[in-house]
């Protein structure tokens, strides 16, 4: 049996042959139209429809789906907007709560040794880790997240302080261009790292589970440690094929998987959809938000504290 190892030196060896993701935006496109929904408040000024499609971005597409479709694994993590609003005062600066960049490492015994609770961002090159971070961040003024212009730049991992509470890790990218790092830096780190809460792992909402992408959701699953599928942005594709795309992936998760979370999250870094969502649970998963029951629709049900 091949290990993972090998697996993605293989897979890298074919992808550098093929580079598909060279398309580039401009990062500073992705955020300059779309600042004032990175609050909350901003989005409770919407119409009722806009705030749900921002903050809930599946209500949009359950429409689309036919009566006999089960549509709470989509819905576990449901929050009420108390929670997101608690949420988002922990991803907002204050003297006393500092948040920022704080180091980053190419080996994990370079990585910084903290106690505090850590959340990391997995995913191929290009597949939107940094910006995603810099939209969840994008209440803290002067943070700087690098987004690199370039498939495959992030060689490094980069460590983010949220005060006392939590840390973030942008992790750097497999397939395209940079699999020995790949193997060499974030394999250790997720078997090795004992305050790691959730990893997030990437994928391109237009695209879906790719090859690399099915060896990283093997190596959670052999590591055992409780992951989650993002599917980034959203904005691109139409509402069917992303439908299409979601439900692929949600089978995936309930066929292939056991160590994560039966919701796959959805996301714009462009528009925000989806990002006070993560907050909130990124605010919970790392032990700093306890989620008001009795007013969510979510974790009601035992079948999703297990997971969560
Ligand atoms: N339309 C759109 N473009 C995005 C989004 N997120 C990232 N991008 C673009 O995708 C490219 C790669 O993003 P980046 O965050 O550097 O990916 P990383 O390599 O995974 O860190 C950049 O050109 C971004 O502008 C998104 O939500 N919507
Ligand atoms: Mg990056």
């Amino acid at each position: 049996m091949l290990t993972i190892r090998t697996c993605f030196l293989q897979l890298s060896h074919t992808l550098k042959a093929k580079p598909e993701c060279k398309r580039v935006t401009s990062v500073c496109m992705v955020h300059r139209h779309s600042h004032k929904l990175a609050s909350i408040h901003n989005v409770f000024k919407l119409s009722e429809k806009k705030q749900n499609s921002i903050i809930f971005p599946f209500k949009d597409l359950e429409w689309y789906l036919v009566k006999n479709v089960n549509k709470t694994k989509f819905q576990m993590f449901a929050p009420s907007f108390e929670d997101i609003g608690n949420a988002e005062q922990l991803f907002t600066p204050s003297h006393k709560h500092c948040i920022d960049y704080f180091t980053s490492a190419v080996r994990i015994d370079h990585a910084p040794t903290t106690a505090q609770p850590e959340v990391c961002f997995i995913g191929r090159s290009n597949v939107g880790k940094s910006s995603l971070i810099k939209a969840l961040f994008s209440l803290v003024p002067g943070i700087e997240v690098r987004v690199s212009k370039n498939p495959g730049h992030t060689k490094k991992m980069n460590f983010f302080k949220v005060g006392k509470a939590f840390t973030v890790v942008d992790m750097p990218g497999y397939g395209y261009r940079a699999p020995s790092d790949f193997v060499e830096m974030v394999e250790r780190y997720l078997e090795a790292r004992q305050n790691l809460k959730r990893t997030f792992l990437l994928l391109d909402a237009s695209i879906g589970i790719q090859e690399a992408d099915h060896i990283a959701i093997e190596m959670c699953e052999e590591f055992g440690i409780p992951f989650v599928l993002v599917l980034t942005k959203i904005d691109r594709p139409q509402q069917g094929n992303l439908l299409k795309i979601i439900l692929g992936v949600q089978e995936a998760i309930e066929k292939q998987t056991s160590g994560c979370f039966p919701q796959p999250f959805l996301v714009s870094s462009l528009n925000y959809s989806g990002i006070h969502l993560l907050r909130c649970f990124i605010a919970h998963v790392t032990g700093n938000l306890q989620i008001n029951e009795h007013n969510s629709t979510s974790l009601r049900s035992g079948v999703n504290s297990a997971k969560l």
